[in-house]
């Protein structure tokens, strides 16, 4: 029996590295214990396994056992799937790549994001990429992030990682942590991981210009290892980031802004949308809680607008 991570899943196999250094491609067995049931994938980048090697062969074995998890990001695909999807686990930071043009990022998505991040404590940066197609804009639209997300406790980074410009900050974020890489498909989440690690070599697509969108080309998540303390998992793009396993009432907890004034909500039970003397509609109305921010929670409450 070996301890290994998780370092690359593709559906029925799976790359692990254990504990000694050892790549082993390694398949589950039989019953495992699950954590999280009804997912796609059962086992997920970032996970800390038992493996039992194969008789006779040295670089394959089964998945034994997956260890209790420290936190994950999972999402549904759209609205109406029943299973989620684990994009990985065990993580001290996530990033969340997000681009104005092709593709572009909706608010709804990046709050969807960030708010399964809060639910796990996992500390959230939002790198808003490919600000070389912005020109003269580029100071507008980040005055305009940095106001909506001004307490919504997620860093704002923009820059672009094809001209090599603002990607310090995110280099010294990323350095000492297990990081998730994550946006929809074609905003340069493998660009980024190549411009700063330029020894990783993680495949880049191009953008289909009758869509403006990405052509899924990373397909599997896969961990980089750049040193003993720094992991990147670079992910394929998402479409959507569908909310899971966050019951209505907690919602509002979990937007660190409504949580500074939902105390003063006449009833403990507010789901802050028309309820008399409600703190957070009060606050929204003075300025103090971004209206956005607000819309994002009403269509994550109500389970809609998956696409705005
Ligand atoms: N203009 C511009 N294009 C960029 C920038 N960063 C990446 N791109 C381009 O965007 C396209 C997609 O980049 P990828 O790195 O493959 O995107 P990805 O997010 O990894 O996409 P998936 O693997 O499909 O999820 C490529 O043509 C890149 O050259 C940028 O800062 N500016
Ligand atoms: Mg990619
Ligand atoms: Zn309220």
């Amino acid at each position: 029996m070996l301890d290994a991570t998780v370092i690359k899943s593709t559906g029925s196999w799976y790359i692990v590295r254990t504990n000694d250094g050892r790549i082993i491609r390694a398949r589950t067995r039989g019953k495992m214990r699950l954590q999280i049931v009804d997912t796609s994938n059962p086992v997920a980048v970032g996970d800390l396994v038992n493996i039992e090697l194969d008789a006779n062969y040295e670089n394959t074995g089964s998945i034994t056992e997956v260890k209790p998890r420290n936190n994950w990001i999972i999402r549904k695909a759209n609205k109406l799937s029943s299973k989620r999807q684990i994009l990985a686990t065990n993580l001290d930071a996530a990033i969340l790549v997000a681009s104005l043009f092709a593709p572009r990022t909706s608010l709804g998505f990046i709050d969807r994001f960030i708010l399964c991040c809060q639910s796990m404590h996992v500390p959230a940066v939002l790198f808003l990429n490919k600000t070389d197609l912005l020109k003269d804009e580029i100071t507008k639209v980040t005055e305009e992030l940095n106001r909506i997300y001004k307490d919504a406790e997620v860093t704002i980074l923009v820059g672009s990682a094809r001209k090599n410009q603002g990607l310090e900050p995110l280099l010294n974020f990323i350095s000492g942590k297990r990081i998730l890489l994550a946006g929809h498909s074609g905003v340069g989440k493998s660009t980024i991981l190549n411009t700063l690690f330029p020894g990783v070599r993680a495949k880049v697509g191009s953008i289909s210009e009758s869509h403006e969108k990405g052509k899924h080309t990373t397909t599997f998540a896969e961990m980089f290892i750049l040193d003993k303390n720094t992991q990147i998992i670079d992910t394929p793009g998402i479409r959507d980031f569908g909310v899971v396993d966050i019951p209505d009432g907690e919602i509002a907890h979990y937007f660190p802004e409504f949580r500074a004034v939902m105390s003063q909500c006449r009833f403990n039970n507010c789901k802050h949308e028309h309820e008399p003397d409600c703190g957070v509609l009060k606050a929204v109305s003075e300025g103090i809680v971004p209206q956005e921010r607000y819309y994002s929670y009403l269509s994550i409450l109500h389970n809609e607008d998956m696409y705005k």
